[in-house]
Parts: structure tokens; C-alpha cells; sequence
């Protein structure tokens, strides 16, 4: 297992991770209503995946609205959502002891110019990433693929961690995507590409599916193009 190769039942436990989570994101968008607390879709992600099969989460749930967003791990609270506000939702069921990781960051009412403009950055980055995973590729090239676009854009010192990691029956294994990395990506692998922008006092953005390497279609059915509430 050197390279982090994943067994045809793992890739299936997977794909169900990532279809639970797919429905419950499902979910929070039915609930992402003016007055709701982080902390409150935090909670539904949990009963959502339990009542669909899932065994729990694989990590704590991210649910962050608004100036919350511009911290990439941070912990929901009683902040209520109002209209304007970017909503970041990273979360992943565990099914069969294999989990998912996902996130999707939606806008809550019109979005402002700005927001849609990271936003396509982000989006950009992420479809760059994904054409970079390859067999043989180096992961930092798969790194440097969104991280130099988003510098082009002139969003350099907002990205501020890496890009992707592995993903199976732990929710970080190798290899890992990110500017050191001196790894390579091989086919059968399962990685995350999850590139973002954080604007502190401000937004965030995040943009992150899972996918095979050699195959490439991310495993969430959800669209990336901006979701307007
Ligand atoms: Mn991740």
C-alpha cells in the first residue's frame, strides 16, 4: 500500500460516502434560511448522514457564513446567516468505514461583484487542479496548477494551505497535494482537490470534490457553478 492504492470495495465505500453526502448537502440547502446558526446546520449535517446510512462524520463539519469563511477550519457558532453572506460548507460522511470530503461554498441573496469574482477564481483553480490530476503527475504540479492561477488573479496571499490530500479510511493520507510535496499521483489513488480564497474580516471560498485518479469525474454530483439562494 506504499502508494496509497485503493482496493476496487474501498473506491465503492467511498463513492456511497460521497453519494450520503451529496443528499445531505441536499439538506442544508433546504435549510440555509435567513436567522440559521452554523452551529444548527452543523448539527442537521450529523442527523442527516445518520438517518441516510452513514456511520458518522469523518471530521468536524465546517459550516461557515460570511467573515466566518475567511478561516479555512473554522468552528461553527451561534452567528446567524443574513442575506449577503457567502455560506462554506465542508463535510463528509463515513460509510463502511470509509469517508467523504466535501465542500461547496453557495451564496445566501444576490452576490456582490467581488464575491462572484473570487469565486470564479476559485472555481478556475479548481478546474485546473483537476485536469492536472493525472497517473504520473507530480502533486505539486497539481498544487502549482491552482495555486499560480489563483496568484495570477492577484489572490497569491489568500491561498493558504495546500491544495489536496489522500482520502480512504482516514480523512487526510498520503499523497499530499501542496508546493513541497515531493510525491507523485498514481492511478487507483483517491485524492481531494480543494483550492480557496480567504479575505480576512471579509469572505472565503472553497471548492472541493474528491476524485480516482486515472478516472478523474469527480465523485459529488453537485455542481460547482455558483449556487445563488
Ligand atoms: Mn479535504
Amino acid at each position: 500500500m506504499q502508494n496509497n492504492i485503493k482496493s476496487p470495495s474501498e473506491i465503492a465505500r467511498m463513492r456511497k460516502a460521497a453519494a450520503i453526502t451529496d443528499e445531505v448537502f441536499d439538506s442544508v440547502l433546504s435549510a440555509l434560511r435567513e436567522g440559521v446558526t452554523e452551529k444548527e446546520i452543523a448539527d442537521l449535517v450529523l442527523a442527516e448522514i445518520l438517518r441516510l446510512g452513514g456511520s458518522g462524520t469523518a471530521f468536524d463539519t465546517i459550516v461557515a457564513f460570511g467573515e466566518s469563511g475567511a478561516e479555512p477550519h473554522h468552528v461553527p457558532t451561534d452567528k446567524r446567516l443574513e442575506k449577503g453572506m457567502l455560506v462554506t460548507v465542508d463535510m463528509g460522511a463515513v460509510y463502511e468505514s470509509c469517508d467523504a470530503d466535501f465542500t461547496r461554498t453557495v451564496a445566501f441573496g444576490e452576490p456582490s461583484e467581488k464575491q462572484r469574482e473570487v469565486y470564479a477564481v476559485v472555481l478556475e483553480a479548481q478546474r485546473r487542479a483537476l485536469a492536472a490530476v493525472a497517473d504520473g503527475a507530480a502533486c505539486r504540479a497539481v498544487d502549482a496548477a491552482a495555486r499560480d492561477y489563483i496568484a495570477e488573479c492577484g489572490f497569491g496571499d489568500n491561498y493558504i494551505h495546500g491544495t489536496g490530500h489522500g482520502v480512504g479510511t482516514e480523512i487526510h493520507e498520503p499523497p499530499t497535494l501542496n508546493a513541497k510535496s515531493e510525491e507523485m499521483l498514481a492511478a487507483g489513488q483517491v485524492v481531494t482537490v480543494e483550492p480557496g480564497i480567504y479575505i480576512a474580516g471579509e469572505m472565503g471560498v472553497r471548492i472541493e470534490d474528491m476524485v480516482l485518479v486515472g478516472e478523474g469525474t469527480p465523485f459529488s454530483r453537485h455542481s460547482t457553478a455558483l449556487t445563488v439562494l
